[in-house]
């Protein structure tokens, strides 16, 4: 395959935005070479500058779950557009993407718009803060939620590729009220609500973990989660960026039948455009100012023409039969099928899948698959970047990090999924 054009794109780019990239998932920096540079999308496949084509399971990193270009996206996105880019007023959008998103979500009666997985995360924890009166905020090792300074402590994604589990910039006394507890560790969290449950404000989680890989969290986890909190009059936050309206209709608390105080979303409820959301129990949301005083705003907060794209894409996912059970089938299919031609060339690997999202590791084969951070950081991440670069090479973009989860959208056919296999086997076999 030649990339020459995204090389010489690339070579000047990187004199000109720091690394070469807007953000450093994107950096190809634990697998090596540059990033690819991509011209246009169209259903499950991505072009780059030289023409080359792959079937793509970044997706955007997670929110185009209707593949590239859907149809009915674009031309709803077409129709905004002529109206105008954006007003800083309510638009009719506003109230039909809350309204729906609410009817979707078990766990929402009131819901805030915001413009990006971060911010919906950060507000989400002030608001945990404000309405308890209380400081402290449990996270996960291996959870990302965005670079909020006080969350971004022993995070997932780009921070655990990259090797910064704490980064400069990021005051101590910022960090000081965020407790660091192990993913999928029950006694673990019931010991620190025995020592500080009535100071915690707020306990952060993936339910879903997708920032170390895809790792699932057990009922059994979550659940202590839900008893720990509501008995220490503590807010759960599910942040559901990556989860939410992926992983079941309902998004995960639907999956689990567990129902957070709050939930942050992303990703998906934009189609693909900027549009996040951060919503949960009325009595906590009209906390947020101009009910309450906790304060939180954006001049891009419900724009119309993202929220054009979220609310065209939430149509398409409620309005067609059997849209997650079909795209959960395929991915089982991919997942199951990676994990079995990686197994027939004797290399250990554990495929771990929720709905449409999924990780191969290449995990320790001591670990029965990945659990938690320890055991997703003792994948090896040279053999990823072999796999990586043998399926770009086979025209297969996967995301460039064993800590991150791969997407799969309704536009990716039986044909691609065989052809993915195809490539997986073949390059398997020569390892
Ligand atoms: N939240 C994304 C993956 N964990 C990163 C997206 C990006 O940086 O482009």
């Amino acid at each position: 395959m030649n990339f020459t054009t995204s090389r010489a794109i690339f070579a000047k780019t990187e004199k000109l935005i720091p690394g070469g990239v807007n953000s450093p998932a994107r950096a190809f920096g634990a697998v090596g070479g540059n990033p690819l540079i991509i011209d246009r999308g169209a259903g499950s496949k991505i072009y780059d500058a030289d023409g080359n084509e792959f079937i793509d399971y970044v997706l955007s990193w997670g929110p185009l779950i209707a593949g590239h270009a859907h149809p009915a996206v674009i031309e709803a996105v077409g129709r905004a557009v002529r109206e105008g880019l954006g007003f800083g007023a309510p638009t009719r959008g506003e109230t039909e993407i809350a309204e729906l998103l609410i009817a979707l979500s078990p766990s929402l009666e009131k819901v805030r718009l915001v413009s990006s997985g971060t911010e919906a995360t950060s507000s989400a924890i002030r608001l945990a803060r404000g309405y308890t009166g209380r400081d402290k905020i449990v996270k996960f090792r291996g959870c990302y939620h965005g670079h909020v300074d006080s969350l971004l402590v022993a995070a997932g994604s780009a921070a655990a590729t990259f090797g910064v589990p704490n980064s400069p910039g990021i005051t101590a006394g910022c960090a000081a009220d965020t407790l660091v507890l192990e993913y999928n560790d029950s006694e673990g969290v019931k010991d620190a609500f025995s020592r500080w449950g009535k100071e915690i404000a707020g306990v952060i989680v993936e339910p879903v973990a997708g920032n170390m890989g895809v790792v699932p969290g057990t009922p059994e986890f979550l659940g202590t989660l839900r008893e720990a909190t509501r008995a220490a009059g503590s807010v759960l936050i599910f942040d559901e960026v990556m989860s939410g309206l992926r992983v079941a209709l309902g998004s995960a608390q639907a999956r689990y039948g567990i129902t957070p105080d709050l939930s942050t979303f992303g990703k998906v409820i934009g189609g693909g455009l900027p549009v996040a959301a951060y919503g949960g129990k009325a009595e906590i949301m009209d906390a947020v100012i101009p009910v309450g005083k906790v304060f939180q705003a954006g001049t891009l907060s419900g724009n119309p023409v993202a929220v054009a794209a979220g609310l065209a894409t939430l149509k398409i996912l409620a309005g067609t039969e059997n849209f997650h059970a079909d795209l959960e089938a395929k991915t089982t299919r991919l997942a199951e099928g990676l994990e079995e031609a990686a197994r027939r060339a004797g290399i250990t690997a554990t495929a771990q899948k929720c709905g449409a999202m999924f990780t191969l590791f290449f995990n320790d084969p001591a670990d029965r698959g990945v659990t938690d951070w320890q055991s997703a950081a003792r994948c090896d991440e040279k053999l990823f970047a072999r796999y990586f670069w043998g399926m770009i090479e086979r025209g297969i973009y996967l995301p460039c990090s064993q800590f991150e989860a791969n997407f799969t959208s309704s536009a990716h056919t039986d044909e691609d999924i065989d052809r993915t296999l195809d490539a997986a086997r073949e390059l398997f076999a020569s390892f």
